[in-house]
């Protein structure tokens, strides 16, 4: 596999962006070797700047449930860019956005539109401490809510791959606002409502992990934390910037059968271009401003270029609901590739590859992976032109675009990997 031209763009980058990215992850250093610069993507496929081809099972980190420039979404985006970029006042096109979002998930009554999935964890939890005039906020272990200062307390993705100490930069008493639980476990969320009851705003959870790699929840974990939060009068946010639109249209909520109070969307609403979104029950959502005094504001939310390559493919996705089927077979396939040699965690079209031979349940048991052994899986893959997220503590992504061609090359590659492992 040749790598030169990646490796000196990425020697160059490393001179004026630190670590040479843009965000952590990718600089490969969880699996080692030269990270991939991407020239190009279409389908399921992506090429590096030095002509290699993969199929891809990053997919913008979950977005992209259509693949790479799907025509649509290129269409309106080009449509889109025509009439202006960006103009900071409102437009029709975010309004329809907004309809087909609590449409499609009617516990959200309301939503406000932003620009990432950290804004929409940040702004979120900002409004269930005013709603509730509480402070401190229940999180998982391994769960990431993006880089809001108070939830990078045990957080996973980058923060889990890397090692980084929890509270670098972030003051203590920011952290000290985040209780950290283990994933999972109603056990303890119920000892820390008994302890902290009264004082707990809000508990925040991906409802099915997916940046400690995947990690289904538990039968009866979601319900749980339903239940104890209505009981203590805090609020249940639910991050579905993974899990929105990809494990149904409804998302994660629809799947489990949970209403949360409020709920947080990523980039999926945008095609894969920056944007993000929280909404949730009217009563909450009206203490937004201008309706009410939560502050938050941002002259690209709701941005032309971004709402139209969401609606484009939303709107797909809801006149095809048969991709959700496929999506489920095909990501099942790739899990029986590797059943029996190690532990595979799968929720619809997210799947994990963990290098153990135990459940992974939570962080704990997600941490005793054998790393260097998927860093081995990894760079198998890669080398046959087949790339997974840099790093055991990411779930993979199955688009549409990975036909029954692609997952016949993936299931081959895994099980080779496996044939040719030498036996403990
Ligand atoms: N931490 C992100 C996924 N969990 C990766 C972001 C990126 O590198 O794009």
């Amino acid at each position: 596999m040749k790598q030169q031209r990646s490796a000196a763009l990425f020697e160059r980058a490393a001179r004026v962006i630190p670590g040479g990215v843009n965000s952590p992850v990718r600089a490969f250093r969880a699996v080692g070797g030269t990270p991939p610069f991407i020239a190009r993507g279409e389908g399921a496929r992506i090429w590096d700047a030095d002509g290699n081809c993969y199929l891809d099972y990053v997919g913008s980190w979950g977005p992209l449930l259509l693949g790479h420039a799907h025509p649509d979404v290129v269409a309106a985006i080009e449509d889109a860019a025509r009439g202006g970029t960006s103009f900071g006042l409102p437009t029709e096109r975010e309004v329809e956005l907004a309809e087909l979002i609590c449409g499609a998930m009617p516990s959200i009554e309301m939503v406000r539109l932003v620009n990432s999935g950290t804004e929409a964890t940040m702004s979120a939890l900002r409004l269930a401490r005013a709603f509730t005039r509480r402070e401190l906020v229940v999180k998982f272990e391994g769960c990431y809510h993006g880089h809001v200062d108070s939830l990078l307390v045990k957080a996973g993705s980058g923060v889990a791959t890397l090692g980084i100490p929890d509270t670098t930069g972030v003051p203590a008493a920011f952290a000290e606002t985040t209780i950290a639980l283990p994933y999972n476990s109603v056990a303890a969320v119920e000892q820390a409502f008994a302890r902290y009851g009264d004082r707990i705003a809000a508990v925040i959870v991906e409802p099915v992990a997916g940046n400690m790699g995947c990690v289904p929840p538990a039968p009866g974990f979601l319900e749980a934390l339903r239940d104890l939060t209505m009981r203590h009068g805090a609020l249940l946010v639910f991050d579905e910037v993974m899990t929105g639109f990809r494990l149904a249209l409804g998302g994660a909520q629809q799947v489990y059968g949970i209403r949360p109070d409020l709920t947080t969307l990523g980039k999926v609403i945008g095609g894969g271009l920056p944007i993000g979104a929280y909404g949730g029950r009217a009563d909450i959502m009206r203490m937004v401003a201008p309706s009410g005094p939560v502050y938050q504001a941002g002259t690209l939310s709701g941005n032309p270029v971004a709402v139209s390559a969401g609606l484009a493919t939303l709107k797909r996705l809801k006149q095809h609901p048969e991709i959700y089927t496929q999506l489920e077979q095909r990501t099942a396939r790739l899990a029986a590739a590797a059943s029996g040699r190690i532990t595979v965690n799968r929720a619809g079209s997210m799947i994990t590859f963990f290098f153990t031979s135990g459940p992974v349940t939570d962080y704990e048991s997600a941490r005793r992976c054998d790393t260097a052994r998927f860093a081995r899986f990894h760079r198998w893959l890669l080398e046959r032109g087949i790339c997974l997220p840099p790093s055991q503590f990411e779930a993979a992504f199955v688009s549409a675009a990975h036909g029954d061609e692609e997952i016949a090359q993936t299931v081959e590659a895994i099980r080779e990997f496996f044939a040719g492992e030498p036996t403990a």
